[in-house]
């Protein structure tokens, strides 16, 4: 499919008949390839719905004539036209009694600039916003609720996004690979920017906008000085270019040493004069070429990244030297805290903690210091970061990994929303209970004057973007959440189905039940009651046994700690004492191995294999079970899914069918391993109600050693 705005651009004569008969072309004689994501505007079946639609809106009119707001009105008319199959004309003034959409501008009540309010008034659906990208997200918001059938009455209200900055990370390397990425090559072809702009980054923007996000960062941390010269920068200014008439500010991930690399200096020391007045320039330079470029993300002494420690210097003198240079600029400097170093006797869970929190105030003002979610390594289950909280005087932000780095690529199905809503829920206790970290990220907690949430986005250039197309809910459910963090997985997960798979409502309630039980069917094989597995290698398949590495916290064995008495990584004060970085309720519950939850209980404790669980079942035979009957309920999956089969696109449904047959097997290659591995210390036989794995631990790491083969 192409994108609506190339569609306009081609489509002048005969206009909307062309578009329209493209669109009906697309429904009839295609199965749909996933392109469209949850902008797929088809032609309301049930007549009195779209009746009733095509009554209210005979017009678009707007205030506001520049182009965000254009790309508002373009969407609404292409949008409605879809959907009910009439074309809706922009005009300066309604014929009087016509009802229609007005787009206005009015500071009133939307200060914050983004938000909006859809009232109906005399029969019209007026969309108010402060800011044109306020009527581009109102005008999405309508479109979402019509693609839903939903009653226009129901529309009214107010909506106001509760974090300033709402970003995608792209780990995109120049060369077009993506670290971590699972959906193909990078959408930015470096080698034909800034001539040639692919039609494919409007669409990117459009989805983006559609869910309220408002930056991409469009390189990998680990950052290539070449997106820094001249040359990079002109093709970054053609996608910002882009990008900006949705509402989308375009940064960069710098690589700290760049005033050696490329500048040609002796010294890349944040408190040397030429290197200050490198950054200085080199920001003047960018901003000539982007004018509301957004500013810088740093990933700095981190996984052999150069940074500022390289020169005795910390992180504060680091971050605030570029925010010095961008200060002027409005641009801001997120500085990222996922560090840990190579010391064996260390836990490095504690590491972000040990080195920022004693930096609590020491940021300038346009500093956001970007936190994992969790203290590790976006693991499929982890406990939230001990920073949230305790750094009130530094804007803290979010940072998520929506492609699927540790659940299971392209090939597992994971709903992701619970997993941001954990975290988000998470009570830090810090200035009493309710101190949630999601009050720490929106700012009321510390009243933070920025506030940010980062996605590292799963999207490439396969034509579905996502390479699994359940995991598009992913990317929807980060926006959505991003904007309004009270929102449950439920409701996201429902409207996500209704504008991307299918409206009967049985098959939506199966779908997203499915989405529901997915994260928890994943941890169940994958990583039980608080198992991690950052280790090197691929990050995909099981390697419980691996104990060799350049560094100790890049093995395995390093994690579970397993051993002939017991299983789990002690953080009590026995241990590392990594839980005394947590303040009241959270320590207390999670300190004690009688209360901590059984999803936590091995993060924190190294609990003997024959020790009693709260089930009824000890430490060895819970594993068991979760272990089993995770890998069994890929099975429910699949017949729930074979269930929806009549309603959803034959392409789609094959797509996933096929991905899910993957996902048993590789969920039985998980069990087996950790299952073979972990009785050799347990000594303990599986479970009479549960087979025994049919194959030898030698054969399953045989099967892993040629999986993970070069
Ligand atoms: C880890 C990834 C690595 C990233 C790193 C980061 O394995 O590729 O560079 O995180 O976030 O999860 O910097």
């Amino acid at each position: 499919m192409l994108s609506v705005k190339f569609l306009f651009r081609t489509a002048k004569n005969p206009g909307w008949l062309l578009l329209l008969a493209f669109l009906a072309a697309c429904k009839t004689a295609y199965a749909d390839d996933g392109y469209r994501l949850w902008l797929k505007y088809e032609l309301i079946g049930n007549a009195a719905v779209r009746e009733d639609y095509i009554k209210s809106f005979r017009f678009i009119a707007t205030t506001d004539t520049g182009a965000v707001a254009g790309h508002a009105v373009q969407e609404l008319r292409a949008g409605l036209s879809g959907l009910t199959g009439k074309q809706i004309p922009l005009v300066k003034t309604p014929e009087p009694n016509a009802k229609g959409i007005i787009l206005a501008i009015s500071p009133r009540g939307q200060a914050s600039g983004d938000g909006f309010a859809i009232n109906l008034q005399a029969g019209n659906t007026i969309i108010t916003a402060g800011s044109p990208a306020g009527l581009l997200y109102g005008s999405f918001a309508l479109l979402r609720h019509l693609q839903q059938h939903l009653p226009l009455e129901k529309v009214v209200g107010e909506s106001h996004p509760k974090v300033q900055l709402r970003m995608l990370n792209h780990w995109d390397n120049p060369e077009g690979t993506i670290e971590r990425g699972y959906a193909g090559s990078s959408l930015w072809k470096w080698y034909e920017l800034p001539e040639t702009t692919d039609p494919r980054y409007y669409d990117y923007a459009r989805a983006n906008a559609s869910i309220g996000i408002n930056g991409t960062v469009v390189n990998n941390v680990n950052a290539s000085a070449r997106f820094l010269t001249t040359e990079y920068l002109q093709k970054v200014a053609a996608l910002a270019g882009i990008f900006r008439q949705y509402g989308i500010k375009t940064y960069l991930s710098v690589h700290f040493a760049a005033p050696k690399t490329l500048g040609g200096l002796k010294t890349s020391d944040p408190l040397d004069p030429e290197v200050r007045k490198w950054w200085a320039d080199k920001v003047k330079e960018i901003y000539r070429i982007i004018p509301d470029f957004g500013g810088f993300l740093v990933k700095a002494n981190s996984e052999g990244e150069p940074g500022p420690q390289d020169y005795g210097r910390t992180h504060a003198d680091g971050a605030n030297m570029l925010a010095q240079a961008l200060e002027s600029f409005g641009g801001v400097v997120i500085w990222r805290a996922f560090v840990y170093k190579a010391d064996p006797a260390a836990d490095r869970f504690k590491a972000a903690y040990e080195e920022f929190v004693p930096l609590d105030g020491r940021f300038a003002k346009n500093v956001i210091v970007q936190v994992k979610n969790g203290p590790i390594d976006f693991q499929p289950r982890e406990p939230f970061s001990p920073l949230f909280g305790n750094m009130p005087k530094t804007p803290l932000g979010m940072e998520y990994q929506l492609t699927q780095e540790y659940l299971g690529f392209a090939t597992h199905w994971v709903y992701e929303a619970p997993v941001f809503k954990e975290c988000l829920d998470s009570d830090t206790y810090v200035n009493g209970k309710g101190s949630t970290v999601a009050r720490v990220v929106d700012g009321s907690l510390h009243n933070y004057p920025l506030t940010c949430m980062a996605g590292v986005a799963n999207t490439g250039s396969d034509r579905n973007w996502t390479g699994h197309p359940m995991a598009q809910a992913n990317w929807y459910a980060f926006g959505r959440l991003a904007w309004n963090h009270t929102l449950s997985p439920e409701t996201i997960a429902e409207e996500w189905i209704r504008l991307t798979l299918t409206h009967r409502a049985e098959d939506v309630a199966t779908v997203s039940e499915i989405m529901q039980r997915s994260r928890e069917i994943y941890v169940g094989y994958n990583t039980p009651l608080g198992l991690s597995r950052p280790w090197t290698g691929s990050h995909y398949a099981p390697e419980p046994w691996q104990n060799r590495s350049s560094r100790p916290d890049w093995t395995a064995v390093y994690y579970h700690r397993a051993d002939s008495l017991g299983l789990g990584f002690d953080r009590t004060a026995s241990g590392s004492n990594a839980l005394q970085q947590y303040s009241g309720r959270a320590r207390e519950v999670w300190q004690d191995p009688r209360t901590c939850p059984l999803p936590y209980l091995l993060w924190f404790h190294h609990v003997p294999w024959t020790q009693k669980l709260g089930t009824g079942r000890n430490l060895w035979e819970e594993l068991c079970n979760r272990f089993y009957t995770g890998a069994d309920s890929v099975l429910w999956m699949q017949r729930q899914w074979t269930r929806v089969q009549p309603s959803i696109d034959p392409e789609i449904f094959a797509n996933v069918k096929t991905r899910l047959a993957k996902q048993y097997r590789e969920a039985i290659w998980w069990r087996d391993a950790w299952v073979l591995y972990l009785q050799t210390f347990a000594r303990q036989p599986v479970p009479a109600i549960y087979a025994r794995p049919t194959r030898t631990l030698e054969e399953v790491r045989k099967s892993v050693n040629a999986y993970l083969i070069r």
